[in-house]
């Protein structure tokens, strides 16, 4: 099946041109000049439209056990959901529950994910219980293609590791050539503070931004990146948050540093603001690391510019507002922390295009292309090359959406970015060769998806 993709402009990380994309089968069988070749058994009409890699999101939390509750969209309804914006790949957290191993986590979570997903998947795992067997095992989940372990600094006698133990697994991460994501909040002392807000009556949504200052997340970031040089191990910072952490990021990636960081849109668009909204709204936007003052938005955007911010994930973790949020209606620490995202993230970085923050190649090199090299998946995604796979977005930059609950995809009864008006959309996906989205709808399926074994980070010095 050769399928002919005309009349458009085919962006990359490097810039935009007007070509033509051959698909054959599964593959990119050429990129042309336009008008170079006429027959196939199928074309697709891109005048007017950028065709694009499709967006890889590095980060998200499909039906992940978490608060008292689990994340609402599952492995089936998130990659769908994910489709329609344009994302094509998800690297989603295999999570390690105390006293469990990473063998036995891993293949849960194939089991979760094999047969539902609408779109390619990879894993990253969670290390949540560092012992000589884990460390161990960081060899086996390499072997098969998991070769990122996120830990936390945050949430202590839940996912929390020591600095200690931090230590050791960066040193098995130096000698596996394995990356370290960090999730970089100080938790022993947010828990203090936390507590302290508690026992003064302040129980609103709020006060979870207020007892997770940036200044914390901006220490266990310099922390993180401290034991990083100690043991010589790569560095990854998930979704940094505050301007604090930037600069910690910025100082030792001039140092040379292997050191990479992520921020999320939720960060780039929404603030403490959101959080401080009347009645129980707020917890609609609880998320760890909190949404922060609108000053640190600028840092974020400066930070995507320079490749000090190297990559665009959403964290994506939907809780209901109805049932889930409400277990934190008289404890703001109760409330679940995660916010939908995993449909939008194309369209509001392709908004950052428009209103002058980021250039195009850099909207696709943030997400798509470097988050496929940053996780050892490059050049099969993230790039429009003969012999990588076929996902390809046909986008039109021009057409107009409102973002709300009443027409997203993702499983989750509300938006947090509800009444967003947004210049640009997806009008086709393409996964593998497949047509999955198109104007007419969603044509994809559950167990299309295949899981993707990964190399190690393509950007190691
Ligand atoms: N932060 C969240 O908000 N949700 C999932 C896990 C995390 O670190
Ligand atoms: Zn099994
Ligand atoms: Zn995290
Ligand atoms: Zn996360």
């Amino acid at each position: 099946m050769r399928t002919l993709i005309k009349g458009g402009t085919v962006l990359s990380a490097t810039g935009a041109s007007p070509a033509d994309v051959l698909v054959e089968d599964e593959t990119v069988a050429a990129v042309t000049a336009p008008g170079f070749l006429t027959d196939a058994d199928h074309i697709l009409d891109a005048t007017g439209k950028y065709v694009l890699p499709g967006g890889i999101d590095a980060h998200t939390h499909m039906e992940m056990p978490f608060g008292g509750t689990q994340s609402a969209d599952t492995f089936a309804t998130g990659t769908e959901a994910a489709a329609w914006g344009g994302t094509t790949t998800i690297i989603d957290f295999a999570v390690q529950a105390k006293g469990s191993t990473l063998t036995a986590t891993l293949d849960r979570w194939h089991h979760k994910a094999g047969g539902e997903c609408a779109i390619d998947y990879g894993f990253h795992m969670i290390v949540s219980d560092v012992n000589d067997t884990t460390l161990k095992e960081m060899e086996t989940c390499a072997e098969a293609g998991v070769t990122s372990f996120k830990m936390f600094m945050a949430y202590p006698g839940v996912f929390y590791s020591t600095d200690g133990e931090i230590l050791r697994a960066m040193q098995k991460a130096r000698e596996t050539g394995s990356m370290i994501m960090m999730h970089a909040e100080n938790g022993i002392a947010i828990d203090e503070l936390v507590a302290q807000a508690l026992a003064a009556g302040r129980s609103e949504p709020v006060n979870h931004g207020l007892t997770r200052p940036s200044s914390l997340e901006g220490e266990a970031t310099a922390r993180a990146i401290r034991l990083a040089q100690v043991t010589g191990a790569p560095l990854y910072i998930v979704h940094l948050s505050a301007a604090e952490a930037l600069s910690a990021v910025a100082e030792a990636r001039d140092g040379g540093q292997n050191v990479f960081a992520e921020t999320c849109p939720q960060y780039l668009y929404l603030s403490i603001e959101d959080l401080a909204r009347p009645g129980f709204e707020g917890a609609k936007y609880v998320a760890s690391p909190p949404l922060r003052e609108k000053r640190h938005q600028a840092d974020l955007w400066r930070g995507l510019r320079t490749n000090d911010l190297s990559v665009v994930s959403t964290d994506h973790c939907p809780f209901c507002f109805k049932e889930q949020k409400e277990l934190g209606r008289d404890d703001f620490s109760k409330i679940p922390n995660g916010m939908p995202g995993v449909e939008h993230r194309m369209d509001l970085l392709h908004q950052g295009v428009v209103a002058g923050e980021i250039s195009l190649a850099r909207w696709v090199e943030t997400c798509s292309t470097t988050p496929a090299r940053m996780f050892g998946l490059y050049p099969r995604k993230g790039v429009i090359a003969p012999g990588s796979d076929a996902d390809i977005v046909i986008y039109d930059p021009n057409a107009k959406q409102v973002l709300s609950a009443e027409t997203h995809h993702m499983n989750v009864d509300y938006s947090a970015y509800e009444g967003f008006e947004i210049t640009g959309k997806v009008d086709t996906v393409l996964s593998r060769g497949t047509v999955i989205v198109s104007p007419s709808g969603f044509s994809g399926r559950g167990g299309h998806g295949k899981f993707l074994p990964r190399e190690h980070c393509q950007y190691l010095t």
